[in-house]
């Protein structure tokens, strides 16, 4: 696989009208340049003009939430180590410090459990326990399962989409332009990730997949990294709730307004999912996938399973691993393009979830939507089906964008909500998948289009978790750290400080 590179090569914000301080449409900033100059919206940024500021500040931040050998999703909201978070960090730290983005992934990687599952959430023993909720207290019992990795740190028992392996490509390939010795460090750094990245995608094709379908079943929406989207809402709905008691929203105190997380309902329902899983035998798979109400074949963790095996297989080649392994591991690609193949939805133009318990698609219109783009290798056919709804006024082309970058969920779907979490903004990190996508499908133009619009998001508006896709205001956590770590890949190519990490 080509690793696509580019171009060939602060405050919290409160909802408008709620008095504290938001940014609105016109008071927009530039990010770069010292003073922060006040840029309106009538003045464009060129951000590659920008791209050596941009890159510092966004270098600024991996440095701000590093641990030493992780790093934080995010300085206040999210202070322990995320799955998907920490391999999008990784991609970044690789243009900064090829060993230290290598750290990234081993750390996380050294908490793996014996199925092969890479846990949702490695906790950080020294955060604050009233630092974010369900930390590892809630969690602990996960430990006591035979195949949970030694404790403390804790771990949850839910996973997060395989960025990973996709993450270890992107450190090698950086490592060629940094000389003989990176090189070298970086191809035993493959040696060592290997294993752990070859079982972590067999226990998603095996525990997560009992059926061969080539999909992978999620059994939280924590579980899919797009929590609150509306393709849980169905699923979520049909739920019997019991008991979860008082809980606390720490989350709430980090961001502007309620209305950028989820629901105090939808907390209770991810509380009682939680319960029912750590009493399926101590978390154990085979008593979840039997008396489980949630569980979905998710189509978006299952395209980039697609993509992460493809990383795969040149890292196999890379590490000399046996040739039975290239085969296992193309077989798992076809089986993941046959199963999203039959996902897919002709009046919508989308690929759809599939209900296991309901029996029936997820008929929502959002980004997940744009799976087979993210697994690659399409017909003709087939991506100008897709390109058809991603150019359209269901997403890139709807009128009322701030900037023509695919908002998570349709505006035209039911469940669209502009402020709130993965019901509605824009998210760079999705941006980025759907770029890299492109750029691999050679939808070059497109793809440069869709790097540059995102990149100018981000040097008028900042490193935000999630932004209002028609205010283009910032919102969730500011400093997040996967924003950051997609910028520096997109700006990869353009002049780039030699910050690195330390300075
Ligand atoms: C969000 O999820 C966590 C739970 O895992 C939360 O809301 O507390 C999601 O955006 C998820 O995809 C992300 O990995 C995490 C940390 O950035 O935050």
């Amino acid at each position: 696989m080509k690793y696509p590179g580019s171009s060939g090569g602060g405050p919290k914000t409160d909802d408008p009208g709620s008095g504290k301080g938001g940014r609105s449409h016109g008071d927009e900033r530039s990010l770069v340049g010292s003073p922060r100059a006040n840029k309106t919206t009538s003045q464009r940024h060129d951000p590659i003009e920008e791209a050596p500021a941009l890159g510092r500040e966004a270098a600024r931040v991996l440095r701000l939430n590093d641990m030493g050998g992780w790093t934080k999703a995010a300085p206040e909201l999210y202070p322990h180590q995320w799955s998907w978070d920490s391999a999008f960090i990784a991609i970044g730290l690789a243009h900064l410090d090829t060993r230290r983005a290598a750290r990234e992934l081993e750390t996380l990687f050294a908490h793996q459990w014996r199925t092969g599952k890479v846990s949702h959430i490695v906790f950080n023993p020294d955060a604050p326990p009233e630092s974010y909720f369900p930390g590892p207290d809630h969690w602990s019992c996960a430990a006591s399962s035979p195949d949970a990795p030694p404790a403390p740190p804790y771990t949850s028992c839910l996973s997060q989409p395989p960025v990973h392996a996709i993450a270890a490509l992107r450190i090698w390939e950086a490592a060629r332009f940094a000389g003989e010795e990176e090189v070298s460090c970086a191809r035993a750094f493959l040696g060592r990730i290997y294993p752990g990245l070859l079982s972590w995608h067999r226990y998603l094709m095996t525990y997560r997949d009992p059926e061969g379908s080539g999909l992978v079943t999620i059994y939280h929406p924590w579980g899919s990294g797009t929590d609150n989207s509306p393709r849980w809402d169905a699923p979520l709905e049909a739920l019997a709730v019991g008991e979860v008691g008082p809980y606390p929203r720490y989350d709430l105190r980090h961001v502007g307004s309620p209305s950028q997380r989820p629901t105090n309902a939808e907390y209770d329902r991810y509380l009682w999912l939680v319960d029912l899983i750590k009493r399926a035998h101590r978390c154990d798979e085979a008593t979840i996938y039997e008396s489980h109400p949630f569980l979905i074949k998710d189509v978006l963790t299952s395209a980039i399973l697609v993509a992460a095996n493809e990383a795969l297989t040149e890292i196999s080649s890379l590490v000399g691993a046996p040739e039975d392994d290239r085969v296992l591991i193309s077989g798992w690609m076809a089986r993941g393009r046959r199963g999203l193949e039959g996902c897919w939805d002709r009046e919508l133009g989308l690929c759809l979830d599939y209900d296991l318990r309901a029996e029936e698609p997820i008929r929502v219109r959002t980004v997940a939507g744009f799976a087979p783009l993210i697994a690659g290798s399409l017909s003709r056919t087939r991506l100008d089906a897709l390109l058809r709804t991603f150019d359209s006024p269901d997403f890139c082309e709807h009128r009322g964008l701030r900037w023509p970058l695919p908002p998570s969920t349709s505006p035209e779907d039911p469940g669209f909500r502009p402020r709130s979490y993965w019901r509605g903004p824009t998210w760079p990190v999705v941006n980025w998948l759907l770029w890299w996508s492109l750029v691999r499908a050679g939808e070059v133009g497109r793809a440069e289009r869709l790097r540059r619009t995102a990149l100018e998001q981000l040097a008028v508006r900042g490193f935000g978790e999630y932004f209002d896709p028609f205010t283009g205001q910032l919102l969730g956590s500011d400093a997040q750290s996967w924003t950051a770590a997609v910028a520096l890949d997109w700006l990869a190519g353009e002049t780039l400080p030699k910050a690195g990490l330390a300075s």
